[in-house]
């Protein structure tokens, strides 16, 4: 088999698709092949870290209080050297930083991106050896020049110029959206690129999965207890009682349910009312994703996309996934309103 005439690379990829806008500079091609990079590096280490010392945790907490595990720190230092040395991208908002970290590339034109990430999401499953990713959001900055300032970053999903996930699991993905559609790529370890080996992700027509944390039932909202009911009722005529798989890792928990058709939820609930993901490095990229790829994304009522930030690190109750099953928990949620 001649090997390369069976691959597009993700550079490969994004360069065809940056030939159709003339006006291109390549500044997102350069930006999202950073992104690529600091992703191999955080792999190599995820990969190796049962056997060195990158394990375990750092005597240190996140602004959410949350304990940070070595590779969290290690993670987050990663993506921001990386795209920091890139110099496409004028700011970062990280769940790792309590605040915005902006660039002032002193050598070139300000980049004309910024980034929120979450560096390293479901890291409590790290020691346990389950899937975890990276999650990004690539906005167009929209203050003038000068260094870029939290309004950069707080902007709506609707305005997103790109979006997307790695997850590092059986095998190392990244799949990302501009808006064209979703489009994910394998890693090829033993030559370290990236190769497209899911052209066009889309939710399928139908599905029977549902993705909760039910150790926080009695804490739910009445419209999610009466959903998980009706998704446990036995009905042959709608494929019930459905699936219940969670992981506890929000992208291999949406990347599953995309692959085979599902719904993920993360509800508010008494102890948090806006529940626990992050708008803007968490709920937004993936609503954008499951958009793009023919699903929805929902607080319960109002589109994820259209909800404007007010601070970096809000949380938001987050549905996102096949339409249909997103449409009938928001039926659950208005009539238990
Ligand atoms: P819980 C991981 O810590 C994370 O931020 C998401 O990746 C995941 O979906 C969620 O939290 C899991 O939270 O409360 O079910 O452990």
């Amino acid at each position: 088999m001649i090997y390369r005439n069976k691959i597009t690379t993700l550079t490969e990829f994004v360069i065809q698709r940056q030939a159709e806008y003339p006006q291109a500079k390549g500044a997102f091609t350069r930006l999202l092949n950073d992104i690529a990079t600091a992703a191999k590096i955080v792999n190599r280490e995820i990969n190796a870290a049962g056997l060195v010392d990158i394990l375990g945790t750092v005597e240190k907490r996140n602004i959410h209080g949350e304990t940070q595990k070595k590779l969290d720190v290690y993670a987050n230092e990663i993506f921001i050297n990386t795209l920091k040395g890139g110099g496409e991208c004028c700011a970062i908002a990280s769940e790792e930083n309590e605040k915005v970290i902006s660039f002032s590339n002193e050598f070139s034109e300000m980049g004309r991106y910024v980034v929120a990430m979450d560096p390293l999401d479901g890291s409590s499953n790290i020691e346990a050896n389950v899937s975890i990713g990276t999650i990004f959001s690539i906005y167009k900055r929209v203050s003038e020049a000068g260094s870029a300032i939290q309004t950069d970053l707080l902007q709506p999903g609707i305005r997103l110029a790109a979006a997307g996930y790695v997850i590092y699991g059986s095998s190392t993905m990244l799949v990302y959206s501009t808006g064209e559609g979703v489009n994910g790529f394998t890693l090829d370890p033993s030559v370290g690129i990236f190769c497209l080996s899911h052209p066009n992700m889309r939710f399928p027509e139908t599905g029977r999965i549902y993705s909760i944390n039910e150790g926080n039932y009695s804490y739910f909202p009445e419209g999610v207890k009466k959903y998980i009911k009706y998704c446990q009722e036995n009905d042959a005529s709608t494929n019930r009682p459905y699936t219940s798989r969670y992981i506890g890792s929000l992208v291999a928990d949406f990347h599953r349910n995309l692959i085979n058709g599902g719904i993920f939820l993360y509800p508010g609930t008494t102890k948090q009312p806006n529940g626990k993901l992050r708008l803007l490095y968490e709920c937004s990229p993936i609503a954008y994703l499951a958009e793009q790829a023919g699903g929805k994304a929902s607080n319960g009522f109002d589109r994820i996309l259209e909800i404007e930030p007010n601070t970096l690190h809000q949380r938001s109750p987050f549905f996102v996934g096949l339409r249909s099953m997103v449409e009938t928990l928001e039926s659950f949620m208005r009539q238990n309103h």
